[in-house]
């Protein structure tokens, strides 16, 4: 198993670096998509390609990885929602553990029954917090794993259990406000919970403008993460990578 993702992370967070990530949802592309998406996002200069869906309907995720891996050579980050969503093809995989809920199968029982097929995939293996903050509107998530996600406006929960995450060992924290959220997580929570923990910070859901991917990595985010705006209009990746790579270094 290789660290290169990580590193790359962890190098960027040290000289006050911020990085983009697009993520695409194999059930809602196709090849031509995938192409633009690829080719946008190398002009673009994306650091990474996150793929996943918290359902993948169809069953193309090798295809979908296999293509993207043919036409880019940014790295390919697994995001699954469930634990069928791995492919040996990517490079690496966020394995999450769902710490803002309190469903024991999320944080630990789909880890074990999925371990075996994880460690022989010979992907790099990312240990991840992940908390889901409420973002104005039920997601696939929140219904999925039946529990609720963490109040928008309470920073110290989101503080807490990130720093909770932190401390069982979880490499990243991501929180996400959920695919297609109303709103995006505040950045008074990114810029609370970025505070209070050293790890790499992820921030996704809801972001539908550059000026948002911007406040966000401002704020703290270490990664910021775009699917849907960047679903609706493909172009909008250069704004929304430009806007995260233009965050004032702040070592
Ligand atoms: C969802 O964080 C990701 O899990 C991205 O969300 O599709 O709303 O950008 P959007």
């Amino acid at each position: 198993m290789t660290n290169l993702i990580y590193s790359s992370l962890i190098d960027k967070k040290k000289a006050g670096k911020k990085s983009f990530a697009v993520l695409i949802d194999p059930d809602k592309t196709d090849n031509r998509k995938i192409s633009e998406l690829t080719q946008l996002a190398g002009e673009a200069k994306v650091d990474y390609l996150l793929v996943g869906g918290s359902l993948m309907v169809t069953n193309h995720l090798d295809e979908t990885i296999n293509q993207i891996k043919r036409q880019s050579p940014i790295p390919v980050i697994l995001f699954p929602g469930t634990p069928s969503q791995v492919s040996r093809y990517a490079d690496g995989l966020l394995y999450l553990s769902l710490i803002s809920g309190r469903n024991p199968d999320l944080l630990i029982g789909q880890h074990v029954v999925s371990a075996p097929m994880v460690r022989q995939s010979g992907l790099e293996v990312i240990a991840t917090g992940y908390m889901l903050i409420d973002g104005g509107a039920p997601t696939t998530v929140s219904y999925i794993s039946n529990s609720s996600s963490i109040p928008a406006n309470k920073n110290e929960i989101a503080v807490c259990t990130a720093m909770a995450g932190e401390m069982l060992g979880m490499k990243t924290i991501y929180m996400d406000a959920g695919s297609g959220a109303v709103f995006p997580v505040s950045p008074s929570m990114i810029m609370a919970v970025s505070r209070a923990i050293s790890i790499p910070l992820i921030v996704g859901g809801g972001i539908k403008d550059p000026e948002t991917a911007y406040l966000s990595g401002k704020a703290g985010a270490d990664l910021v993460v775009v699917g849907n705006a960047i679903e609706k209009d493909a172009s909008l990746i250069k704004e929304m990578s430009a806007a995260v790579h233009s965050v004032p270094v702040r070592i």
